[in-house]
């Protein structure tokens, strides 16, 4: 073998063995629409360390947060498009998609954590079939708090509300401004704190951990604890991107995404009355609704719920049925 042929082999394994190396390592990019600090994104940030470790580094997941490398409405399509291969969506935001995804924002179906992990089970396999049609497969699913209303004047009842300028991050929240006459203004959870400084906003329905993310004691200085209902997040993949991993690494990702959630539903509910405390320690009053206040409520959840039922058919009554069965 003459020595240029020699030297050329040698760049040839060379450039192999690189190659190999390259290729057995994986990177994710995973975006998420809300702040590093929050427990969903450490839950996340977790979920991705701990698969790093179980793979010796062979799927690397990197966290984008606050809706820094795409909006919360475009993190889905993102996923489905493999513009990213994993991201979190908040699942009732694309009610306008199917009304199985806005289940777990109907006011007043599911209302404690024990309730809304009995409509998560009853709703999952219709969730997951879903998504899958669309190229997507669920990681797992976390919740938020039961959702209150943040609002700047104190209110006995939902006529205080009326021509309030409403800030809404879902149709349904956006449905319940239209029930109560709010004037509704869609703003998700990144532009929240510069809505409330500009006055965009003087009211809004969400859990305590958004009002503590954004700030809001800073702007409004009343809640109104109505535990109306709990929605989620959902950690998404897409399903090639996953399909692509060896079964090893697909094993590794399955255990930490149950780790995950598991994790994260105890996070949820522990840190649900430290959030309402350390709105306390910010000067937020936290009410206990009047009997108005969450009769008035109630009645709107009412409607949401026939209407929601009218649109979901068969399959989302058989859902309702086997919630509420027991
Ligand atoms: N926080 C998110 C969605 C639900 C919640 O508790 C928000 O307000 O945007």
């Amino acid at each position: 073998m003459n020595r240029k042929l020699r030297v050329a082999l040698a760049g040839l394994s060379l450039g192999m063995g690189l190659g190999s190396t390259t290729l057995a390592q994986t990177k994710w990019d995973l975006p998420t629409a809300y702040p590093p600090a929050n427990y969903h994104t450490e839950n996340i940030v977790q979920f991705a360390k701990d698969v790093e470790a179980a793979t010796g580094g062979k799927l690397k997941i990197a966290v984008h947060a606050n809706a820094s490398l795409f909006k919360a409405p475009e993190i889905k399509r993102a996923v489905q498009s493999s513009q990213a291969q994993a991201g979190e969506i908040l699942l009732a935001n694309f009610a306008n998609e199917n009304p199985i995804y806005a289940l777990d924002g109907v006011p007043f179906l599911a209302t404690t954590y024990g309730e809304a992990k009995k409509l998560y089970e009853v709703s999952k396999p219709a969730t997951d079939k879903l998504l899958a049609a669309q190229g997507i497969k669920v990681l797992f699913m976390v919740p938020w708090a039961p959702q209150g209303i943040y609002v700047k004047k104190e209110i006995a009842s939902v006529a205080d509300l009326r021509g309030i300028k409403w800030r809404a991050y879902s149709p349904a929240t956006a449905k319940i401004a239209e029930l109560i006459g709010a004037q509704p203004v869609q703003i998700q959870q990144a532009e929240l704190a510069q809505a409330m400084a500009t006055g965009v906003i003087e009211s809004y329905m969400s859990s305590g951990s958004t009002g503590y993310d954004t700030k809001t004691y800073e702007h409004i200085k009343n809640f109104y604890d109505t535990q109306a209902w709990i929605p989620k997040n959902a950690v998404l993949v897409n399903i090639k991107a996953f399909e692509a991993l060896d079964p090893a690494t697909k094993a590794a990702v399955t255990k930490a995404a149950a780790d995950a959630e598991a994790r994260g539903w105890k996070v949820a509910q522990e840190k649900n009355d430290e959030y309402k405390r350390l709105l306390t320690e910010r000067g937020m009053k936290i009410h206990k609704p009047s009997a108005k206040l969450d009769a008035d409520m109630r009645q709107v959840g009412g409607i949401m719920q026939a209407d929601w039922l009218k649109v979901a058919g068969a399959d989302g009554q058989a859902i309702v049925d086997a919630y509420k069965k027991n």
